[in-house]
């Protein structure tokens, strides 16, 4: 079996109370590693560190750093099909999933590695003769990262490459279902000859390492992604203290599906979006809106599909769907079906914990399907986070856009039509963070920003360097002088062709 500890300092070590606690495979329930169940001592000893290493590692020139990760790209290459078993194992996700979520780390390293020769500053010419101004960015200083269990490997990279990148040092909290993918990122890092202190590792609960961390003095900036509760955990108890936050937080993203889309591709994009990864994704479709005249033959349609996905373990090749993450949340999201049922939504498929084939040694879920959905029913306007589709009818462009909005989040949104003039309407009126058009709501390249409004986050982006360098940096202004006197500005004047 794995063992993992903390990394610290360059050093694999265990936790100070020498406790550990175990991540298991949510498809048979065996466990998969045991890890470090850290404490308050631990992440002291994390942060000091990181505090240390960022002296000299702020000075380390940028485009070297970023040959660091071109090293941490090729090992993640090497490691792709090692890695992505044992994120199948610990997360559930089916393996070609699992594959594309070490392969979005791979495309992180590249890209942000070729950002160590641009990271690109501003010039503009001063009001004043003789002056030259700029702004540069600085990196700020010890950075909480702090990660979900649904993309184990991509997300971390999000947080740590550009964080890195620009002079930062990291101590990095792994969602404790997922530990295993997260030690081994870490491994890659020290592998690739990243400097001892620059990347720390603490794994543990949110209560006993996410609490001391978040909170701890010398931290300056915090980069969380989970749940909203936690998001709004996360601010009020470091209110008034002063540090950077960056959050992604849940998503009750929609895919609208006009009266001219192609309904078979609509069927692909909803099937992807609503099922694959077990409806585990921030970015999941789980609101379906359809114009009446399409309703009917778009859900016999779909209906057809559903029940022929193959729930079953990540790891064979005939699953479509894999497990949930764990079994509390598998009751959770059977929870949701029953407040469906109540709210007097239509149960057209699933709505149940499927039994025998196997699955009841794991956490699964059926795929489900609700009709007749009202668009402020519960099932609507809440993240469930598992395969639980809820459909809403509409009668026109308008109203389906007015439904996507409507809620407390602003993540991703999907819109199919054939015409043209409603693609740039709902590109004009749509109000989250991401749109897509004629494709569902998953699947977002990591060189665009990532991010939603409303609920969803605080306004910041991840991804696309240049926004997700914002988090990272803190913007620096300097003026030079060359002209050997005081010069005032916005009181001097100047005299035409002097
Ligand atoms: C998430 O949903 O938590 O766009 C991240 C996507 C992936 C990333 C999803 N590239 O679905």
């Amino acid at each position: 079996m794995r063992e993992y500890s903390n990394y610290i300092g360059g050093e694999w070590t265990p936790a100070a109370t020498g406790q550990t606690f175990e991540s298991r495979n949510p498809a048979t329930g065996e466990t998969v590693a045991t890890v470090a169940r850290s404490g308050r001592e631990d992440v002291d000893r994390a942060v000091k560190v990181a505090r240390e290493a960022y002296a000299k590692w702020r000075k380390y020139p940028v485009p070297k750093r970023g040959e660091i990760l071109y090293k941490v790209g090729a090992l993640l290459i090497e490691r792709k099909e090692e890695i992505a078993c044992l994120m199948t194992q610990e997360m559930g996700k089916v393996l070609a999933e699992a594959r594309g979520d070490v392969q979005e780390g791979i495309d992180m390293a590249f890209y942000v590695a070729g950002e160590g020769r641009r990271m690109f500053g501003v010039t503009t010419p001063s009001e004043m003769p003789d002056k030259f101004q700029m702004a540069v960015r600085d990196p700020i200083g010890v950075v909480a990262a702090v990660t979900p269990w649904n993309f184990p490997l991509a997300i971390p990279t999000w947080k740590l490459m550009p964080a890195i990148l620009a002079g930062n040092t990291v101590v990095f909290k792994p969602a404790s279902d997922t530990p295993s993918v997260a030690a081994e990122l870490v491994r890659v890092f020290e592998d690739a000859g990243l400097p001892p202190g620059v990347l720390n590792f603490v794994t543990g609960g949110g209560q006993e390492v996410g609490d001391a961390l978040i909170n701890h003095p010398d931290v300056d900036v915090i980069s969380f992604t989970g749940s909203t509760e936690t998001g709004a955990r996360v601010v009020s108890k470091t209110a008034g203290k002063n540090k950077k936050i960056s959050l992604e937080l849940g998503g009750k993203n929609a895919i609208m599906v006009m009266e001219d889309a192609d309904l078979d591709l609509a069927v692909e994009g909803i099937l992807w979006s609503g099922y694959g990864t077990t409806g585990q994704r921030c970015t999941a479709a789980s609101r379906l809106i359809v114009h009446e005249e399409v309703e009917r033959p778009l859900t016999e349609k779909l209906l057809a599909r559903i029940e022929k996905l193959k729930l079953g373990d990540g790891l064979l090749p005939d699953t479509d769907v894999g497990p949930v993450i764990n079994a509390r949340q598998r009751d959770r999201i059977h929870e949701y079906a029953e407040i469906g049922k109540a709210e007097g939504a239509q149960l057209l498929i699933g709505g149940e914990i499927p039994k025998g084939d196997g699955l009841d040694k794991g956490s699964f879920y059926a795929p489900t399907l609700f009709g007749g959905v009202k668009p402020d029913m519960r099932i609507a306007q809440e993240e469930i986070f598992g395969p639980v589709v809820s459909m809403i009818t509409v009668r026109g462009l308008e109203e389906a856009i007015q439904v996507n909005n409507a809620t407390k989040y602003g993540l991703s949104s999907s819109i199919y039509t054939q015409n043209v003039h409603r693609a740039f309407q709902a590109m004009r009126d749509v109000t989250t963070g991401i749109l897509y058009i004629n494709a569902g709501t998953i699947g977002a390249e990591v060189h665009l920003p990532f991010g939603g409004t409303r609920g969803t986050g605080n306004g910041h982006r991840e991804g696309a360097v240049w926004t997700a360098l914002d988090v990272f940096t803190e913007w620096k202004s300097i003026y030079v002088d060359y002209s050997g006197r005081l010069q005032r500005a916005q009181i001097d004047e100047f005299e035409h062709g002097a």
